[in-house]
């Protein structure tokens, strides 16, 4: 084992505990509270979690994508939300800046963003432009040394705790198609900004997700990413492959704990004067939930590999992110029956986490516009 490989060992191994330990006993509080606890969230930054995917140079951890992954799938066997705090902040939020940032937007943001004493939220939907990202309507329109950002954006994950928006927004008209977005790294105090009150949703408690409107903000052209228009669109959808990927870990990871959570209860619970764990019909769910665990973990690995080996892999993201969620959702969906009238009362985990699982397989890409996002890429590779 290399040094590196080494390290990451430990840090996986530590994360593992982390999780097991510390997050999972903290889950019920985290419900009730809608609030990750401070003690915790200092622990995410301690671990150097929030800089997981911000280079060395810059203050990170500057993981590469399998590196990533061996953490996620760790830190998602406790609940989904607590990933989200550090994971959306060094995934989406932060990406734009890492991979199209100009040399000064990097220095100025990342060092900030690796510690955690600065979160980013990434502003693409929009009330009228969801899976149809490229429609958006937010307008940026260059005013001298100035753009001038109006419109509105929805679902924004961590937007009551950002000091950071990367917003895109058009700077050519509607006719411009996807070529006309620009992306705008917008500080949280910048006037013309309101952060509305955070969602009430089905699950996710302790994840807090709202609007964020711009009125007439000002923003300076250094605040355009990359210092470039219109390559907004590009650089979210690269954003997206990357974090795809990350999301089929969280998924996996959770696999992994919905499966624990049903294999306990299955042997705890006795019927007909034995464990039913001990019934082949509540085996036969047990093990159609393990192999589609494994496969999801295997293919996140190896597109992990594959990305860190330089090859493009939108495809290959799509496909994890497409199968692990989806398989996530059989798994939760097996687990409660499992549990049985336990399941659907608050008193055991499962009930929860079923709630929480059925967000995966909606955001950043719905199942379905993974599938488009597949067949276009295996049309392509033939010039159809
Ligand atoms: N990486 C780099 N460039 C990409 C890309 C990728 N993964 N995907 C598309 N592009 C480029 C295309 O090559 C094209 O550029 P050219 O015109 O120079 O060829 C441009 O972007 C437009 O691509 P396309 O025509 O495929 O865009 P569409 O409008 O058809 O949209 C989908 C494509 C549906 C895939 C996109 O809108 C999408 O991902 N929607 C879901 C959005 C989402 O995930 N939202 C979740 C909330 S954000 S957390």
């Amino acid at each position: 084992m290399s040094d590196r490989e080494e390290t990451i060992h430990l840090l996986a191994d530590a994360v593992r505990r982390f999780a097991r330990e510390q997050l999972v006993p903290a889950e019920p509080t985290v419900e009730e509270t809608d609030e990750i606890p401070g003690d915790i969230v200092r622990q995410l930054k301690e671990l150097g979690l929030f800089g997981m995917t911000v280079p060395e140079e810059y203050g990170g951890l500057g993981l590469g994508m399998y590196e990533e992954a061996r953490l996620v799938l760790e830190v998602a066997y406790a609940s989904p939300v607590f990933r989200s705090y550090f994971g959306t902040t060094n995934g989406v939020g932060t990406l734009g800046i890492v991979n199209d940032g100009t040399e000064e937007q990097k220095r100025r943001y990342l060092p900030r963003i690796a510690t955690g004493e600065m979160m980013a939220s990434f502003c693409l939907t929009e009330p009228d432009s969801g899976s149809d990202a490229a429609s958006l309507t937010t307008r940026a329109i260059r005013e001298g040394g100035y753009f001038v950002i109006n419109g509105t954006k929805r679902f924004i994950t961590n937007a009551i705790h950002a000091g950071l928006f990367t917003v895109f927004a058009r700077t050519a008209p509607k006719e411009a198609g996807a070529a006309g977005i620009s992306a705008f790294l917008v500080e949280r105090d910048t006037p013309g900004i309101t952060v509305a009150a955070p969602y009430r949703k089905m699950g996710f408690r302790g994840s807090h997700e709202s609007d964020v409107i711009f009125e007439n903000c000002r923003v300076p052209a250094s605040a355009l990413l990359g210092g470039r228009e219109g390559g907004g669109f590009k650089s979210a959808m690269r954003s997206l492959d990357h974090a795809r990927l990350h999301m089929a870990a969280v998924a996996a990871g959770m696999c992994e704990r919905l499966i624990d959570e049903g294999r306990r209860y299955a042997i705890e619970r006795k019927q007909f004067g034995k464990p039913i764990a001990s019934f082949q019909l509540i085996q036969g769910m047990l093990a159609d939930s393990q192999a589609e665990a494994y496969a999801a973990r295997a293919m996140v690995e190896k597109a992990a590999r594959d990305k860190d080996a330089g090859h493009n892999v939108t495809m290959e993201s799509a496909c994890c992110k497409y199968f692990a969620t989806e398989a996530a959702g059989r798994i939760a969906d097996r687990m409660l029956q499992i549990h049985g009238g336990s399941g659907y009362i608050k008193e055991y985990p499962i009930e929860r986490l079923y709630r929480d699982v059925r967000l995966l397989r909606i955001y950043e890409g719905t199942s379905q516009i993974q599938q488009l996002i597949i067949a276009r890429e295996l049309l392509k590779q033939v010039g159809a």
